[in-house]
């Protein structure tokens, strides 16, 4: 097991390297270049940049998150082919310079939603949290809120020049039902894994967020039947999951532990972002600290499942509270992550010892 820490790059992250490199038991960066939009190839030398920088600091660069997939390929459009010719080029760009996983979703127009990124805690630190009473606002108003609580950061996946179009991209899907949209993903997926499998990748697709429909837009990656049609699709080791315990738990139908040990056994989860989240009522949840009593989740448990199902893959504490008087990306601070991973090496280090 190797953790790692996500960072946005120089330009679009608060955290120096060096302050990450400073986290006990952190060995990587899990990178992405914020500047390609999806389609588009991205280019060596920019991979090159990124990955002698975070390798000068010391830390590596074997995990991408994410390299996101053009709306035209979701959509089923003809253009899609050379979409996914450049995407094709960018996972052998990516090889070539060390990367083993790519972490992606196929999530139409957003790439998650939460309803409240200021969500105040009794201790007074800040999170992020979902009520159904928010998504009653119209899609714009969502977007409006996220963008005035984020201050000078994009958020991944929210990016205004393409959202400006909400309206329209949502408009586009009308005729997308989950059937055509598995369809879609199955083109995708069919035309990519034999890259993957000649350069070495792991492709590893996050759950939807939250894991059910949401302004009547589809969703294919919502349950252990949805991850289980994913990895049947086309049956190869380079065609796995980013299990997300948050995300996959947000709808309390499903057992993140029996997901994590199924797929953890039949070798599909390359890389997990393990974060808790607390129900507050029905399906209304906040992100919680990685701490078990904090949330809804046994911390404790889903690293036993991943450990004694043999998981040798990637690990990230998710998203963190804004704790400390810290700004910044919400989600994305630096104390209230390096806690949850050193929460998380304490469970291994506890689990390794335990025999
Ligand atoms: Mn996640």
């Amino acid at each position: 097991m190797d953790m790692v820490f996500r960072w946005y790059g120089k330009k679009d992250d608060s955290i120096p390297l060096q302050y990450i490199r400073q986290i006990p038991g952190c060995k990587g960066i899990v990178g992405m270049l914020f500047d390609i939009p999806a389609g588009e190839v991205w280019p060596k030398e920019k991979i090159k940049a990124l990955k002698e920088e975070i390798e000068l600091s010391g830390l590596t660069l074997k995990v991408i998150e994410s390299v996101n997939v053009h709306e035209d390929i979701k959509l089923g459009l003809e253009t899609r082919d050379e979409y996914i010719e450049n995407y094709k080029q960018t996972i052998r760009n990516l090889a070539e310079y060390g990367v083993e996983v790519i972490c992606y979703n196929f999530m139409p127009v957003f790439d998650w939603i939460k309803t409240d990124l200021e969500y105040v805690l009794p201790d007074g630190s800040t999170t992020m949290a979902f009520e159904k009473a928010g998504i009653e606002k119209s899609p714009e108003e969502i977007i409006r809120d996220v963008e005035n609580s984020s201050g000078d950061y994009t958020l991944p996946g929210w990016e205004p020049e393409r959202l400006v179009h909400v309206k329209g991209l949502i408009d586009a899907y009308k005729d997308v039902d989950n059937k055509k949209l598995r369809e879609n993903f199955a083109y995708f997926i069919k035309a990519i894994i034999p890259t993957c499998e000649e350069v070495g990748v792991k492709m590893a697709i996050h759950p939807d967020d939250p894991p059910y429909s949401i302004f009547g837009l589809p969703r294919i990656v919502k349950n252990r039947e949805d991850l289980d049609w994913i990895c049947t699709v086309v049956d190869s080791p380079s065609n796995g999951i980013t299990l997300c315990t948050g995300s996959i738990s947000e709808d309390p139908a499903n057992d993140v532990y029996q997901i994590l040990a199924e797929f953890t056994q039949r070798n599909r989860i390359p890389f997990a972002h393990v974060r808790n989240i607390k129900f507050i009522q029905d399906k209304d949840f906040y992100e919680a600290p990685h701490l078990s009593a904090e949330g809804s989740l046994d911390m404790y448990k889903i690293m036993q499942v991943l450990h004694d199902n043999g998981f040798d893959g990637f690990i990230r504490p998710d998203h963190g509270r804004m704790i400390w008087g810290e700004t910044g990306r919400p989600g994305y601070g630096l104390y209230d992550r390096a806690i949850g991973m050193s929460y998380l090496n304490g469970l291994w280090e506890a689990l390794e010892k335990r025999k």
